[in-house]
């Protein structure tokens, strides 16, 4: 494997996606009319990145992520009153609709066809269900609460967090950075990748993966200083777990890690921050009666976000 360049070069032989020059303007806007209102807004980060292995891409190497844990979180966010920047994979789970993944809203659905009048109806055991979830919905929609912005490559993603960051930095401490996504930790520098799709006439391919520089450290340095910035560490090792999350913290200096295995994800997570480490899990009764973590996981982060506003300087006025 290829040691890693620095971000600027990743920058620099990146073009940025097609739709970014419209994902930046909704930014711009969202952002500086959540700083005008006095909100905190919260960039969650959700689902996996792609590494293409052709430009015109059939293939790619992707990751598990299905965006479960930035989904369910955007919604807690919500409630505790945040402005939701939501960058999520394309096609990965997204707030409110995650509920009613494959059949589930189709089933809730009754259909009466009487000659030219067709009625479709909520069955009635199923309003209890479906009531609390759309007011939710209709609510962070009415007012302007959520943002939509998705990405499929890793440099699609750090285009566009970049951009993000860019727009936070004027809320000073009121901006949370909430990275739940799965990154690619690899990829395969541009003028390594054929234009067209691999024919295997031409045998079996070799391609060499390269790091991906860390975005960590010009994010909290220099992209959005004021912030508080949370990260996420995935591992299939429990033995890795919390020195891997203690190591980020001491290297790139942020606030807290939320580590968490492939495997116990959606019951169990720690929070490691620099003097402490406290575990976050659903019992028994909680996983049976398919409660989220993530509302246990979002009620920690935003008081311990509280107390970094309490105690930061305001944010510079532009
Ligand atoms: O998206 P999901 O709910 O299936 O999984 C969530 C997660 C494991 C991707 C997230 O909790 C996480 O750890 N993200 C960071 C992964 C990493 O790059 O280490």
């Amino acid at each position: 494997m290829a040691n890693n360049g620095s971000w600027e070069e990743f920058f620099a032989s990146h073009l940025p996606p097609t739709d970014f020059e419209d994902n930046r303007s909704l930014l711009k806007e969202f952002c500086e009319r959540h700083a005008l209102q006095g909100n905190k807004i919260v960039l969650v980060t959700s689902g996996g990145t792609t590494v293409p292995l052709e430009h015109n891409t059939v293939r790619f190497v992707d990751n598990f992520s299905a965006g479960t844990r930035g989904s369910a979180s955007a919604e807690y966010f919500l409630e505790h009153g945040y402005a939701v920047i939501f960058m999520h994979r394309q096609k990965s789970l997204e707030p409110f609709t995650r509920l009613f993944s494959g059949q589930k809203l189709l089933d809730m659905l009754d259909i009466q066809e009487r000659g030219p009048n067709t009625t479709i109806t909520v069955k009635p055991d199923s309003v209890d269900v479906l009531a609390p979830i759309l007011v939710r919905y209709k609510a962070a929609h009415a007012a302007g609460a959520i943002l939509y912005v998705s990405f499929t490559t890793v440099s699609d993603y750090f285009w566009l967090l970049r951009a993000a960051c860019e727009c936070l930095a004027n809320l000073g401490p009121r901006a949370l950075l909430y990275l739940a996504a799965a990154v690619s930790d690899f990829y395969i520098p541009k003028d390594k990748v054929p234009t067209h799709k691999m024919q295997s006439e031409s045998g079996a391919p070799v391609i060499q993966l390269h790091l991906v520089p860390k975005m960590l450290a010009p994010l909290v340095n220099l992209w959005v200083p004021a912030a508080y910035v949370v990260s996420f560490k995935l591992e299939t090792d429990e033995s890795l777990l919390v020195p891997k999350a203690k190591a980020a913290l001491e290297k790139y200096k942020h606030k807290v890690v939320v580590a968490n295995l492939l495997q116990t994800r959606h019951n169990r997570v720690v929070l490691v921050t620099k003097n402490a480490t406290q575990e976050i899990a659903l019992n028994r009764g909680d996983i049976l009666s398919g409660a989220d973590i993530e509302m246990a996981i979002v009620a920690a982060i935003v008081s311990s976000h509280e107390e970094h506003m309490g105690g930061a300087a305001p944010a510079p006025a532009r």
